[in-house]
């Protein structure tokens, strides 16, 4: 394995998986209700909480800014394999938002700095046939978005939270934030982005999660 391959799971957490895995199967933590974003800040289903949780499959990769390489490939005009300097040289951005788990809490008001995924792709240049992405990160976890989903104007790679740099159990050195689906869907210690024309379900999707994850219609299971 190169320096900056990413591993497969092999010391995940198995029983943590399994326990979801039945969760999804039973429709556990459903209630049946669905929510307008624009009305109802809090999603159906879901509980405040004031600290901020840590959810992971136990392995927490230790990415050095040295190591660190963003990868932006597959239907791309001009694939990309950003280091840490040509990453912190981009555009930065700030965005205050919540967040809502599939594990039932959310919280309020995050603010995280970082680069817009609308910065990257403009850099990358999708090809017209690119529909989906494929995100893949340090630990070998994985999921999918559709390129609407990602290229959203409120998606960023997040390096600091509330004026810090991001913590390693959150995903330091770089995460995708992505506000508008459970966040699942944002994955720490993010390396690589692959435009894909066909989708490509990620680690917990193919585990009985649903495939976008919309929190506002309780998309939790697929
Ligand atoms: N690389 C990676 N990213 C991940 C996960 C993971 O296991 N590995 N878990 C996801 C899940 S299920 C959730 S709820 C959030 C939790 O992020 P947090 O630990 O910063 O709260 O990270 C998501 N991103
Ligand atoms: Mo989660």
């Amino acid at each position: 394995m190169t320096e900056d391959e990413v591993p497969t799971t092999g010391a995940v957490r198995d029983k943590l998986i399994r326990t979801k895995e039945k969760w999804a199967e039973e429709g556990r933590l459903l209630t049946g209700t669905t929510a307008d974003p624009a009305r109802d800040r809090l999603p159906p289903g879901q509980t405040l909480v004031k600290d901020w949780p840590v959810l992971d499959l136990g392995v927490q990769p230790d990415v050095s800014k040295a190591k660190f390489r963003l990868r932006v490939e597959g239907l791309v005009e001009n694939r990309l394999a950003l280091d840490w300097d040509a990453f912190m040289a981009l555009p930065q951005s700030e965005m205050v938002c919540d967040i809502h788990c599939v594990t039932q809490w959310s919280r309020y008001d995050n603010r995280f700095a970082g680069v817009k995924v609308a910065d990257i792709l403009a850099q990358a240049r999708p090809k017209p046939e690119a529909r989906f992405v494929s995100l893949t990160c340090y630990d070998g976890y994985t999921t999918n978005l559709t390129l609407e989903d990602f290229a959203a104007p409120d998606v960023i790679f997040a390096h600091a939270w509330e004026g810090a740099p991001l913590e390693r159990q959150h995903g330091a050195p770089v995460r995708l934030v992505l506000p508008r689906l459970y966040f699942w869907k944002s994955p720490k210690w993010i390396t690589r982005v692959e435009l894909l024309a066909a989708d490509r379900p990620g680690f917990w999707e193919v585990r009985g999660y649903h495939n976008r994850g919309d929190p506002w219609m309780e998309e939790r299971y697929g």
